[in-house]
């Protein structure tokens, strides 16, 4: 596989000697730098003239290796590449230009290379700072085909499979899982007397038959004393059918393991009741968040997560025979100043749930409690005391430790780390966007942006996260391992080097087994299709015929639409420099064609900078002004401040569809994008960015759109040739909105969401069992790693000073 392509390189090169030799001549002549493939095929283009003779050798191996390498290290005299062929499958090589030799090199011979055109004293430091998680994952199984990746539960279920197969320690692991199983003191599954494999053995071959004797939807309170004297404990199931069907599917399992049973019934197993769940950024609300800075589609995505958890784990429970309740906490920062949000109240129950709820801890240092929002950039100084408040409060209200920990984003999944590794406790980690790929080059060019963003901090915090991780749940695949021709997000956490800090050899593996996809979907409730006349909340319409139409600028909206007969092309995003709501206004603005066929109406932000505390925000909104001006865009475009009502939203959505519009998403990079499946379920026709995860939700032409964010005249005249066709065939409107709602029925709801996640949670609660030893090994070096890097690097970040009282004073 990876390594043919090195194998064909010095071919290649000879074939087109004299033009490499110019070319190499070419890249190295400027001295030490980094080049991205695009970069070096301009070169190329430079140096060789000869359009017919250019095109054979691109069209050639040399074209082969050139769409492989995603970049290119030069330090003269050598060029050394970094060639990807696959997802998840690198490769690396120098070439030296001068007589064009070829050799392998490793990653890390690879990023020593990066590391020289940055700090040369560094990278030739024998013991500069080496990362390496993968050191101990010896005898964890990996997988090996692209296609695999995302797949983790599956292939666990293999693994155990082989592990109880035949192997008596397991098997004796499988018992002591068992006979832990409880609940506030109440014991489930099994006791003491059933203590060795024989004994359970022959105790389920008598229990299934006596159970056998009874009518299927005998309730198990009927013959519960039988049970409990062979030793069986609540939790088999509510009656007679399931109890016997578990009994079993554990018979076999003991017989005879396979990887359908042993899921299955783990999945089954009374496991999980208590879930913690941390969001620690941002304003973790129910109303009146949504837009704010740094509050997005993770709020939407823990409520609908947490009611689509409960009402499973309702299910279960109920399924299983038991009475106990449950619980899901979200875990998140008190704000003292709250900004008319309820961010300051200690615990809010959530709505649409009876068993969860918010519980608000503040962020405190010596000075006291820290009283207003901050940026996600800059938190890190808080969190360990954040993640000790936290326990002390968690084991209070759950009376004893959770089932289950699920951190979500940077800071979420630190402090999850922190607090699932000193309980014991299950952990997953969940990253909406890890920021190492938003901004290109981050990890090399720390120096610089650590100022403003602290990624050495972030990346160090996202390491340490998903190495302590039990299991990593992903929306999409490209989360992952990316596209044929972008890297994943973790992906790009496999191998990378941070210079003058440490180099990464092995920080994550793509392969790794605990890698899953499980994509979230929208509250079916409250985004549902314009064509539903009879739900519509009609209620709104007023207000947003005014939010839309009306003529004056206030403080909700500017612009107004002149011409209302045309359809609208709609955005609604944070107005953060990623979600490229300035590049879309742009490329209308620039586009006369599509200004001449649609409107344009954005949902973001505020009007004034000066109302914004937030970096990005201020210059985005800045930027949009002077947009409206340069492009004259008044009259065709509606700029309305950020929106926090869901509800009021999805008839947003809904009477923009009436106007037989589009919804359009222009982000630089999106990991999943909650706006696009809510406008697909509301029947919008939905354009959406190729870069991240809306490339795997939409199927371009027949469920929406993709387009390219960097490539703005192309993306424009694609929406407009919609448009344009859509005059002439007013149903391929309908079979696009068709198509979408297609689409999201078919992969993306809460439900299928909510199976997956307790299924894994329960199985990964076994592997980590079946693992003890080496995820302790390893937990070692995690904490080495937190309490000698992260720690400095966190303190580093500084608190706020400057500002007047910006503690409230502890005792
Ligand atoms: N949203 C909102 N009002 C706004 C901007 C966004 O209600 O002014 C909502 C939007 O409907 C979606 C979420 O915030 O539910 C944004 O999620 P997405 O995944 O699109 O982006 P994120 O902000 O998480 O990066
Ligand atoms: C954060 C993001 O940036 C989005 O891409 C996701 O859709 C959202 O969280 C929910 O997962």
């Amino acid at each position: 596989m990876g390594s043919q392509i090195v194998d064909s390189m010095p071919d290649a090169l000879r074939q087109s000697r004299f033009h490499m030799k110019r070319c190499f001549a070419r890249f190295t002549g400027m001295g030490r730098r980094l080049m991205k493939s695009q970069h070096l095929k301009e070169e190329i283009e430079k140096t060789i003239e000869d359009k017919l003779e250019r095109s054979k050798i691109l069209e050639g191996s040399v074209g082969d290796i050139l769409n492989s390498t995603q970049e290119a290290a030069v330090v003269p005299p050598y060029v050394a590449f970094a060639m990807r062929h696959n997802p998840g499958v690198w490769d690396y090589a120098k070439v030296n230009a001068e007589n064009l030799s070829v050799d392998n090199i490793t990653a890390k011979e690879y990023l020593k290379f990066k590391e020289m055109i940055i700090d040369e004293n560094w990278a030739k430091d024998d013991n500069a700072l080496e990362v390496d998680f993968g050191a101990f994952n010896v005898s964890t199984p990996r997988l090996s085909l692209s296609s695999s990746i995302g797949n983790g539960m599956n292939y666990i279920s293999k693994f155990m499979t082989t592990k109880f197969s035949g192997n008596s320690e397991s098997a004796k692991t499988l018992i002591e899982y068992m006979l832990a199983l409880s609940h506030h003191g109440e014991k489930f599954m099994i006791n003491e007397t059933l203590n060795t494999i024989k004994k359970l053995q022959e105790a389920l071959i008598i229990a299934e038959v006596f159970v056998s004797s009874f009518p299927k939807d005998t309730p198990y309170q009927n013959f519960e004393q039988k049970l409990k004297e062979w030793g069986f404990e609540k939790g088999w199931g509510d009656n007679a059918e399931r109890v016997r069907e578990k009994m079993r599917m554990l018979s076999e399992i003991l017989q005879a393991p396979d990887p359908t049973n042993i899921e299955v019934f783990f999945g089954q197993l009374p496991v999980i009741f208590n879930i913690v769940v941390f969001s620690v950024h941002g304003y973790f609300g129910q109303s009146d968040v949504l837009g704010l800075p740094d509050t997005g589609g993770q709020v939407v995505y823990i409520l609908d997560q947490v009611k689509a958890l409960e009402e499973e784990l309702l299910s279960r429970i109920k399924k299983q025979g038991l009475n106990v309740k449950p619980q899901i906490i979200v875990v998140t920062r008190l704000i003292p100043d709250a900004q008319g949000t309820k961010c300051n109240q200690e615990i809010e129950p959530i709505i649409n749930t009876t068993h969860s709820y918010i519980l608000r801890i503040p962020f405190r240092t010596e000075m006291g409690v820290l009283r207003k929002w901050i940026s996600r950039f800059d938190v890190y100084p808080y969190l360990e005391r954040f993640s000790q408040d936290a326990i002390a409060k968690i084991v209070e209200q759950m009376e004893g430790k959770p089932d289950l920990i699920l951190g979500n984003y940077t800071d979420g999944n630190i402090v999850a780390s922190l607090v699932a590794s000193k309980l014991g406790v299950t952990l997953a980690t969940i990253a909406h966007a890890l920021e190492k790929t938003k901004y290109e080059d981050s990890d090399m060019k720390w120096k610089e942006f650590d100022p403003k963003y602290h990624f050495s901090c972030q990346f160090t915090a996202d390491l340490i996260a998903m190495n302590t991780a039990d299991f990593i749940v992903t929306s999409t695949y490209q989360e992952i391992a990316g596209s044929k021709n972008r890297p994943g997000q973790y992906e790009s956490h496999v191998e990378f080097t941070m210079p003058g800090l440490y180099r990464v050899v092995s920080g994550i593996n793509a392969f790794d087994p605990k890698f899953n996809i499980a994509s979230p979907g929208a509250d079916q409730s409250i985004y549902f299709p314009f064509t539903e006349k009879h739900n519509r909340l009609t209620k709104f319409q007023p207000a947003i015929e005014e939010l839309l139409y009306s003529k004056e600028d206030n403080d909700e909206h500017i612009g107004f639409l002149a011409d209302r007969k045309k359809p609208i092309i709609f955005s609604m995003a944070r107005l953060d420099i990623v979600k490229n709501i300035t590049g879309l206004t742009e490329w209308y603005g620039k586009n006369k064609k599509l200004r001449s066929l649609v409107n344009l109406v954005i949902v973001g932000g505020f009007f004034n900078p000066s109302k914004s505390k937030d970096r990005e925000e201020m210059a985005e909104i800045k930027k949009m002004h002077a947009l409206i001006e340069k492009y004259q865009l008044k009259g065709q475009i509606r700029w309305i401040a950020a929106q926090t009502d869901r509800y009021r939203n999805s008839e947003l959505y809904r009477s923009i569809a009436d106007t037989k519009g589009a919804f359009v998403q222009p982000a630089l990079y999106e990991a999943f994008g909650l706006t696009v499946i809510e406008a697909m379920n509301c029947g919008l026709p939905t354009f959406a960015t190729n870069q991240g995860g809306p490339a795997e939700i939409i199927v371009d032409g027949v469920s929406g759109f993709l387009i390219d964010p960097n490539n703005g005249d192309e993306s424009s005249n694609k929406i407009a040739y919609f448009f344009e066709k859509c005059k002439g065939d007013p149903e391929y409107w309908h079979r696009i909105s068709q198509g979408g709602l297609k689409r999201i029925y078919e992969c993306y709801t809460w439900k299928i969401y909510a199976t997956k996640v307790l299924n894994m949670g329960s199985a990964y609660g076994v592997w980590r069992q079946l693992n003890k030893e080496q995820k302790q090994a390893k937990q070692r070096y995690i904490d080495m790693f937190y309490n000698l890097q992260f720690r400095k690097l966190a303190k580093n970040v500084g608190t706020p000073s400057e500002e007047k009282q910006p503690f409230t004073p502890t005792e």
